[in-house]
Protein backbone atom coordinates (compact mmCIF):
# COMPACT_ATOMS: atom_id res chain seq x y z
CA UNK A 1 0.00 0.00 0.00
CA UNK A 2 0.91 3.54 -0.90
CA UNK A 3 -0.25 6.46 1.77
CA UNK A 4 0.00 9.84 -0.02
CA UNK A 5 -0.63 12.48 2.44
CA UNK A 6 -2.31 15.97 0.89
CA UNK A 7 -3.98 18.86 2.74
CA UNK A 8 -7.57 20.29 1.31
CA UNK A 9 -7.63 23.34 -0.40
CA UNK A 10 -5.43 24.41 -3.45
CA UNK A 11 -2.95 21.39 -2.95
CA UNK A 12 -5.53 18.98 -3.03
CA UNK A 13 -7.26 20.47 -6.09
CA UNK A 14 -4.38 21.38 -7.91
CA UNK A 15 -3.17 17.94 -7.32
CA UNK A 16 -5.88 15.94 -8.28
CA UNK A 17 -5.19 16.45 -12.21
CA UNK A 18 -1.93 15.41 -11.77
CA UNK A 19 -3.19 12.12 -9.93
CA UNK A 20 -5.45 11.58 -12.70
CA UNK A 21 -2.72 12.11 -15.24
CA UNK A 22 -0.57 9.20 -13.39
CA UNK A 23 -4.35 6.93 -13.76
CA UNK A 24 -4.78 7.61 -9.97
CA UNK A 25 -8.54 8.70 -9.57
CA UNK A 26 -9.25 9.87 -5.98
CA UNK A 27 -12.87 8.47 -4.33
CA UNK A 28 -14.78 9.98 -1.90
CA UNK A 29 -13.05 13.29 -2.21
CA UNK A 30 -16.16 15.38 -1.05
CA UNK A 31 -17.11 12.89 2.13
CA UNK A 32 -15.81 13.83 6.03
CA UNK A 33 -13.18 10.65 5.92
CA UNK A 34 -9.33 11.50 5.98
CA UNK A 35 -8.53 8.28 4.26
CA UNK A 36 -9.77 8.61 0.71
CA UNK A 37 -9.65 5.21 -1.28
CA UNK A 38 -8.41 5.61 -5.00
CA UNK A 39 -9.19 3.56 -7.91
CA UNK A 40 -6.09 1.29 -7.35
CA UNK A 41 -6.16 -0.83 -4.72
CA UNK A 42 -2.57 -0.32 -4.04
CA UNK A 43 -2.78 3.65 -3.60
CA UNK A 44 -4.92 5.41 -0.62
CA UNK A 45 -4.85 10.10 0.28
CA UNK A 46 -5.03 10.58 3.70
CA UNK A 47 -6.14 14.75 4.20
CA UNK A 48 -3.60 16.47 6.85
CA UNK A 49 -3.34 20.17 7.46
CA UNK A 50 -1.01 21.76 5.04
CA UNK A 51 1.96 22.31 7.53
CA UNK A 52 1.63 18.30 9.00
CA UNK A 53 2.39 17.06 5.82
CA UNK A 54 5.85 17.05 6.21
CA UNK A 55 6.08 15.60 9.98
CA UNK A 56 3.56 12.58 8.13
CA UNK A 57 5.85 11.94 5.91
CA UNK A 58 9.03 11.97 7.62
CA UNK A 59 8.15 9.86 10.01
CA UNK A 60 6.45 7.57 7.96
CA UNK A 61 2.29 8.05 8.58
CA UNK A 62 2.86 8.58 4.72
CA UNK A 63 5.08 7.49 2.11
CA UNK A 64 4.43 10.55 0.25
CA UNK A 65 3.18 13.39 0.04
CA UNK A 66 2.96 16.86 -1.36
CA UNK A 67 3.52 20.47 0.14
CA UNK A 68 4.54 23.91 -0.40
CA UNK A 69 7.75 24.97 -0.53
CA UNK A 70 7.50 27.36 2.05
CA UNK A 71 6.23 24.39 4.52
CA UNK A 72 8.87 22.41 3.43
CA UNK A 73 11.59 24.89 4.49
CA UNK A 74 10.14 26.27 7.41
CA UNK A 75 10.30 22.68 8.89
CA UNK A 76 13.50 21.74 7.82
CA UNK A 77 14.42 25.46 9.73
CA UNK A 78 12.86 24.49 12.87
CA UNK A 79 13.26 21.08 12.86
CA UNK A 80 17.61 21.07 11.67
CA UNK A 81 18.70 17.37 10.28
CA UNK A 82 18.90 16.37 6.59
CA UNK A 83 16.71 17.96 4.19
CA UNK A 84 13.55 15.87 2.91
CA UNK A 85 13.89 13.87 -0.29
CA UNK A 86 11.97 16.28 -2.38
CA UNK A 87 12.19 14.70 -6.34
CA UNK A 88 9.62 16.42 -7.86
CA UNK A 89 8.40 19.91 -8.20
CA UNK A 90 4.92 19.65 -9.36
CA UNK A 91 4.67 23.35 -10.30
CA UNK A 92 1.27 23.84 -8.62
CA UNK A 93 -0.28 26.42 -5.78
CA UNK A 94 2.66 28.96 -6.84
CA UNK A 95 3.37 31.88 -4.79
CA UNK A 96 6.12 33.61 -3.32
CA UNK A 97 7.30 34.16 0.38
CA UNK A 98 8.07 37.93 0.19
CA UNK A 99 8.28 40.94 3.40
CA UNK A 100 5.92 43.25 3.46
CA UNK A 101 5.14 46.60 5.44
CA UNK A 102 2.54 49.52 5.94
CA UNK A 103 2.67 51.95 3.07
CA UNK A 104 5.24 54.81 3.14
CA UNK A 105 7.29 52.32 5.97
CA UNK A 106 11.13 53.46 5.44
CA UNK A 107 12.03 49.46 5.04
CA UNK A 108 15.71 50.40 3.77
CA UNK A 109 16.04 52.55 7.10
CA UNK A 110 14.75 49.58 9.17
CA UNK A 111 16.85 46.88 7.70
CA UNK A 112 20.16 49.07 7.85
CA UNK A 113 22.97 46.74 8.93
CA UNK A 114 23.06 46.99 12.48
CA UNK A 115 19.13 47.99 13.18
CA UNK A 116 16.52 46.66 14.78
CA UNK A 117 13.24 45.62 12.73
CA UNK A 118 9.85 43.70 14.32
CA UNK A 119 8.89 40.98 11.97
CA UNK A 120 5.36 38.85 12.57
CA UNK A 121 5.16 35.35 10.41
CA UNK A 122 4.20 31.99 10.58
CA UNK A 123 7.75 31.62 8.86
CA UNK A 124 9.89 31.93 12.04
CA UNK A 125 12.37 30.09 10.33
CA UNK A 126 12.93 31.18 7.18
CA UNK A 127 12.38 34.66 8.77
CA UNK A 128 15.40 34.63 11.29
CA UNK A 129 17.58 33.01 8.29
CA UNK A 130 16.75 35.80 6.11
CA UNK A 131 17.41 38.61 8.44
CA UNK A 132 20.81 37.29 9.93
CA UNK A 133 21.39 36.42 6.21
CA UNK A 134 21.33 40.61 5.86
CA UNK A 135 22.75 40.89 9.89
CA UNK A 136 19.52 42.63 10.75
CA UNK A 137 18.46 42.61 14.18
CA UNK A 138 15.14 40.83 14.54
CA UNK A 139 12.44 40.93 17.23
CA UNK A 140 10.35 37.41 15.66
CA UNK A 141 6.51 37.50 16.57
CA UNK A 142 4.59 34.52 15.97
CA UNK A 143 1.43 34.06 14.43
CA UNK A 144 -0.64 31.75 12.80
CA UNK A 145 -2.86 33.50 10.42
CA UNK A 146 -3.88 37.09 9.48
CA UNK A 147 0.08 38.34 9.44
CA UNK A 148 -1.79 41.06 7.50
CA UNK A 149 -2.98 42.71 10.53
CA UNK A 150 -0.28 42.92 12.49
CA UNK A 151 1.72 46.31 10.54
CA UNK A 152 -1.89 47.87 11.05
CA UNK A 153 -2.07 47.60 14.44
CA UNK A 154 1.36 48.40 15.55
CA UNK A 155 2.33 44.92 16.54
CA UNK A 156 4.97 44.62 14.04
CA UNK A 157 6.90 46.87 11.65
CA UNK A 158 6.63 43.96 8.83
CA UNK A 159 5.79 40.78 7.87
CA UNK A 160 7.17 37.50 6.47
CA UNK A 161 3.96 35.79 4.46
CA UNK A 162 3.03 34.74 0.74
CA UNK A 163 1.74 36.89 -1.76
CA UNK A 164 -0.26 35.20 -4.92
CA UNK A 165 -1.70 37.98 -6.88
CA UNK A 166 -1.08 40.39 -4.25
CA UNK A 167 -4.44 41.70 -3.75
CA UNK A 168 -4.65 40.59 0.13
CA UNK A 169 -1.94 43.31 0.57
CA UNK A 170 -3.29 46.04 -1.39
CA UNK A 171 -6.74 45.71 0.38
CA UNK A 172 -4.74 46.18 3.98
CA UNK A 173 -2.58 48.89 2.68
CA UNK A 174 0.46 46.94 2.35
CA UNK A 175 3.31 46.83 0.08
CA UNK A 176 5.93 43.96 -0.88
CA UNK A 177 9.38 45.23 -0.27
CA UNK A 178 11.42 42.35 -0.77
CA UNK A 179 10.98 38.87 -2.01
CA UNK A 180 12.72 35.78 0.29
CA UNK A 181 11.81 33.13 -2.11
CA UNK A 182 9.66 31.79 -5.16
CA UNK A 183 6.93 29.15 -3.81
CA UNK A 184 5.97 25.63 -5.10
CA UNK A 185 4.52 22.73 -4.25
CA UNK A 186 6.86 19.68 -4.45
CA UNK A 187 6.06 15.84 -3.66
CA UNK A 188 8.18 14.65 -0.61
CA UNK A 189 9.07 10.99 0.27
CA UNK A 190 9.84 8.92 2.90
CA UNK A 191 13.82 7.76 2.53
CA UNK A 192 12.51 3.93 4.14
CA UNK A 193 9.26 4.29 1.79
CA UNK A 194 12.17 5.31 -1.22
CA UNK A 195 14.06 2.42 -0.47
CA UNK A 196 11.64 -0.36 0.56
CA UNK A 197 8.78 0.26 -1.65
CA UNK A 198 11.15 1.50 -5.07
CA UNK A 199 9.37 -1.12 -7.16
CA UNK A 200 5.58 0.83 -6.45
CA UNK A 201 6.86 4.26 -6.29
CA UNK A 202 9.69 4.32 -9.49
CA UNK A 203 6.58 3.88 -12.34
CA UNK A 204 4.30 6.47 -10.03
CA UNK A 205 6.79 8.80 -10.14
CA UNK A 206 7.25 9.08 -13.46
CA UNK A 207 3.93 9.15 -14.62
CA UNK A 208 3.66 12.19 -11.98
CA UNK A 209 7.16 13.91 -13.66
CA UNK A 210 6.29 13.43 -17.18
CA UNK A 211 2.44 14.98 -15.93
CA UNK A 212 3.97 18.48 -14.86
CA UNK A 213 3.95 20.58 -17.46
CA UNK A 214 7.26 21.91 -18.92
CA UNK A 215 8.19 25.34 -17.53
CA UNK A 216 7.62 27.84 -20.00
O1 LIG B 1 -5.32 26.89 5.81
P1 LIG B 1 -4.53 26.01 6.77
O2 LIG B 1 -4.18 26.72 8.03
O3 LIG B 1 -5.10 24.64 6.95
O4 LIG B 1 -3.12 25.72 6.10
P2 LIG B 1 -2.43 26.58 5.01
O5 LIG B 1 -2.87 27.99 5.03
O6 LIG B 1 -0.96 26.32 5.13
O7 LIG B 1 -2.98 25.84 3.70
P3 LIG B 1 -3.40 26.47 2.32
O8 LIG B 1 -4.16 25.39 1.61
O9 LIG B 1 -4.01 27.81 2.50
O10 LIG B 1 -1.99 26.68 1.61
C1 LIG B 1 -1.25 25.56 1.21
C2 LIG B 1 -0.08 26.02 0.36
O11 LIG B 1 -0.54 26.71 -0.80
C3 LIG B 1 0.87 27.01 1.02
O12 LIG B 1 1.76 26.34 1.90
C4 LIG B 1 1.57 27.60 -0.20
O13 LIG B 1 2.67 26.79 -0.58
C5 LIG B 1 0.49 27.54 -1.30
N1 LIG B 1 -0.08 28.85 -1.66
C6 LIG B 1 -0.07 29.37 -2.91
C7 LIG B 1 -0.67 29.76 -0.86
C8 LIG B 1 -1.00 30.86 -1.65
N2 LIG B 1 -0.64 30.58 -2.93
C9 LIG B 1 -1.64 32.03 -1.06
N3 LIG B 1 -1.93 33.02 -1.75
N4 LIG B 1 -0.96 29.77 0.47
C10 LIG B 1 -1.55 30.83 1.01
N5 LIG B 1 -1.89 31.96 0.32
C11 LIG B 1 -2.54 33.09 1.10
C12 LIG B 1 -1.49 34.01 1.74
O14 LIG B 1 -1.07 33.51 2.99
C13 LIG B 1 -2.25 35.33 1.89
O15 LIG B 1 -3.07 35.34 3.04
O16 LIG B 1 -3.32 33.93 0.29
C14 LIG B 1 -3.15 35.29 0.68
C15 LIG B 1 -2.46 36.10 -0.40
O17 LIG B 1 -3.05 35.87 -1.63
P4 LIG B 1 -3.12 37.06 -2.69
O18 LIG B 1 -3.56 36.39 -3.95
O19 LIG B 1 -4.13 38.05 -2.17
O20 LIG B 1 -1.74 37.66 -2.82
MG1 LIG C 1 -4.79 28.79 4.50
Amino acid sequence: MLTLALSKGRIFDDTLPLLKAAGIEVRDANSRALILPTNRPDVRVVLVRASDVPTYVQHGGADLGVAGLDVLLEHEAQQGGAPMLRPIDLKIATCRLSVAVRKGFDYPAAVRQGARIRVATKYTGLARQHFAAKGVHVDLIKLYGSMELAPLTGLADAIVDLVSTGSTLKANELVEVETLLPISSHLVLNPVSAKLKREALQPLLQTLREAVPAAS
